[in-house]
């Protein structure tokens, strides 16, 4: 196993040499892992083309660096421990060994359902074992998972499983999340009258909710998946074939599905884990993220079973039963690293410290934070009441499309400055931009946030649309990947994200394009146009607002049609993306060209009506007098 970055002397080594001899530096990191077949080029890439190749020709199967390469020296040290969404259900767990056998049973299942290497598998899960076992099953076969968050709507849903045409989809009765119990399968059910392509779905019984079963169609988890051998032998993947598509959210109304790779995603993932939070074996890691999203792909599933750790899975919400249910998760598990973001912590926040105090948090090391900028208050707040002022906090920034970890600090060796990232991992090259494009070498510069050079699990593509992937992510910039993220440096040359620069609004970390909440207001029949934009929000980081221009006599109440405007939105996308606010306007600012002035429209969401900066380009400066008289109703 390698070793860790142990000061803050040796991260600048390792950075300089990242820098100087990528090469050297990566192919060091990847010859601790097994490999069938030794790479023959450590990196090829071509940024204007978005091509960038890791580790080629190398083969290997991922799961088998993080499940049977632990086998020999700890086959019963406790892989994955689970935590039920009830309090007063027993919590279970897995050691390497049984998740091995776990995984095998599905991988065997699902060949015998006729999946093979390079078939899409869509996930529409509940955050419970299985999901983890399935995931790992699928990168066994070689099948690329896609996971779908739960909280997606049977229409989004659809449009994940059509545009990678998912011939198979596991998913659950139902999913039981704080009080409320959802209906999973149902929602599948409606999914699949628009995709042709499903041959199959598997049924896990989580809730025991009664369910209709396709005749030919579905079949039962357990049916499928329980008699099967606990041995499969790992499908040779090479290098760059695809592990998994993630789908997320851009300033366009469709969604990406955002291509990683098997070899570079594998080594990246591990080494940001282990250096990031400072992992010691025996460590007891917790990341609060759900599997649906990329942060619960690397830092729940590959990151920590790749680094032989054990990481704990958490099916329910941090209020339910109370406030106090991630603080005595950690008392009971004795978690050491932590890992949530910061809309978990103000929620948190906003209650008595009682429900942290009445536990013992004395096994906690490490705190982490991702998923949006951390304010003060609450890097204050997580660092006196959860980590009484002895845990480094890990402010961590990156994306799905980065598949890790690119700018943070490594707990107990970067000095810490609140509301930073602070400083790139070895072998990421952060640049900052002006608006022209020219690279600001300086520190004490703000600007676009991009990324020089070529990382192992940078996204390779964008499912279906490779010309989409260039576009978006390199043609602004060309010669760099660009991050869609402003950010400013200090005078230490540390980085400070301050949010999306693109029409992508981040609702309590969770990315939505401005424009696909606005197709789906659209589709209300008494909708003519609208605009959608973020606004500062106490507890999501960001809330949605949204600007609705209606038919003319279009008469019923306004609490009515704001509810149906939010069905719309419940209905195309999910509960996740519901507006805050929305205002009823009968214009909005545009430009000669037809341009939305988002701007403006930001400024009038916070209640700034009189510093409005430059409308001389605005078609009818008038509208903005009429926006300021239409009503506002707060969800
Ligand atoms: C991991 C994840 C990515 C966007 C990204 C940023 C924002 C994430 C931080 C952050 C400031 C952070 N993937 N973001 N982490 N902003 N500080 N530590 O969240 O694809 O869902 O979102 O999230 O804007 O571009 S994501």
């Amino acid at each position: 196993m390698l070793r860790k970055i142990d000061s803050f002397e040796q991260y600048k080594t390792e950075y300089k040499t990242s820098v100087e001899n990528p090469e050297k530096f990566w192919e060091e990191k990847a010859e601790q892992f097994e490999w069938h077949r030794k790479w023959a080029n450590v990196v090829s890439c071509n940024f204007n083309e978005a091509e960038t190749r890791w580790f080629e020709n190398g083969k290997l199967n991922i799961t088998e660096n993080a499940l049977d390469r632990h086998l020999t020296t700890q086959a019963n040290k406790p892989a994955i421990i689970w935590e039920p969404n009830n309090p007063s259900d027993q919590h279970k767990t897995f050691t390497y060994k049984e998740v091995h056998s776990e995984v095998c049973k599905i991988a065997n299942g699902l060949r015998n359902l006729g999946v093979k290497k390079g078939d899409r598998v869509c996930l529409y899960m509940p955050m419970v074992p299985e999901l983890a076992f399935a995931t790992l099953a699928c990168a066994r076969i070689g099948a690329i998972h896609s996971v779908v968050f739960a909280g997606f709507s049977a229409k989004a849903l659809a449009d994940r499983i059509n545009d990678c045409s998912c011939k198979i989809i596991l998913t659950a009765d139902g999913a039981f999340r704080g009080s409320k119990t959802i209906e999973l399968k149902k929602i599948v059910d409606t999914a699949l009258n628009h995709c042709e392509v499903v041959e199959r779905t598997v049924v896990l019984n989580r809730c025991g909710i009664p369910v209709q079963l396709k005749e030919g169609r579905d079949l039962w988890w357990e049916q499928i998946f329980d008699n099967q051998s606990a041995e499969f032998t790992a499908e040779s993947m090479d290098s760059e074939d695809p592990l998994f598509i993630l789908y997320t959210s851009g300033s366009t109304g469709k969604p990406k599905g955002v291509q990683h790779s098997s070899g570079g995603y594998m080594v990246y993932a591990e080494y940001s884990f282990r250096n990031v939070f400072q992992y010691e074996e025996d460590d007891i890691y917790w990341c609060t993220a759900d599997i649906g999203w990329i942060t619960g792909h690397s830092y729940i599933i590959y990151g920590p079973l790749l680094a032989g750790a054990t990481t704990v899975m958490f099916e329910g919400v941090p209020t339910f039963p109370n406030a106090g249910r991630f603080w005595e998760i950690c008392e009971k598990h004795k978690i050491n690293l932590f890992y949530t973001a910061p809309t978990a912590i103000r929620a948190l926040q906003a209650y008595s410290t009682d429900f942290v105090n009445r536990h013992n948090l004395s096994s906690l090391k490490v705190l982490g934070s991702v998923g949006e900028p951390i304010n003060e208050e609450a890097w204050h707040w997580y660092h006196k009441n959860i980590g009484k002022e002895k845990c480094p906090i890990v402010d961590t920034w990156w994306q799905t499309e980065t598949g890790g970890i690119l700018i943070s600090p490594l707990a107990g060796i970067t000095p810490l400055k609140p509301g930073y990232a602070s400083l790139p991992l070895p072998g990421i090259q952060p640049v900052i931009v002006d608006s022209l494009g020219n690279e600001l070498t300086e520190n004490e510069v703000e600007g676009n946030l991009c990324i020089k050079r070529p990382w192992p699990s940078m996204l390779r593509s964008t499912w279906g649309d490779h010309e989409r992937c260039k576009s978006t992510y390199f043609k602004t910039y060309p010669g760099m990947y660009f991050t869609g993220d402003g950010c400013n440096r200090d005078i230490n040359g540390y980085y400070r994200i301050t949010g999306r620069v693109d029409d992508v609004i981040n609702v309590s970390g969770h990315r939505f394009g401005t424009a696909e909440i606005e197709n789906a207001i659209n589709e209300h029949p008494d909708v003519i146009e609208s605009a959608v934009i973020g606004f500062p929000h106490d507890i999501k980081g960001q809330g949605i607002y949204a600007f609705v221009i209606t038919q003319p006599g279009e008469t019923g109440s306004n609490d009515l049609f704001s509810k149906e405007i939010i069905e719309k939105v419940v209905e195309f996308i999910g509960p996740i993306a519901k507006p805050d606010k929305i205002q009823f306007v009968s214009g909005l600012p545009k430009t000669r060209s037809g341009k939305i002035m988002r701007r403006i429209l930001r400024k009038l969401a916070k209640g700034n009506h009189h510093d409005l900066g430059d409308t001389s380009t605005l078609l009818d400066p008038n509208v903005i007098d009429s926006i300021k008289l239409g009503i506002l109703i707060e969800a």
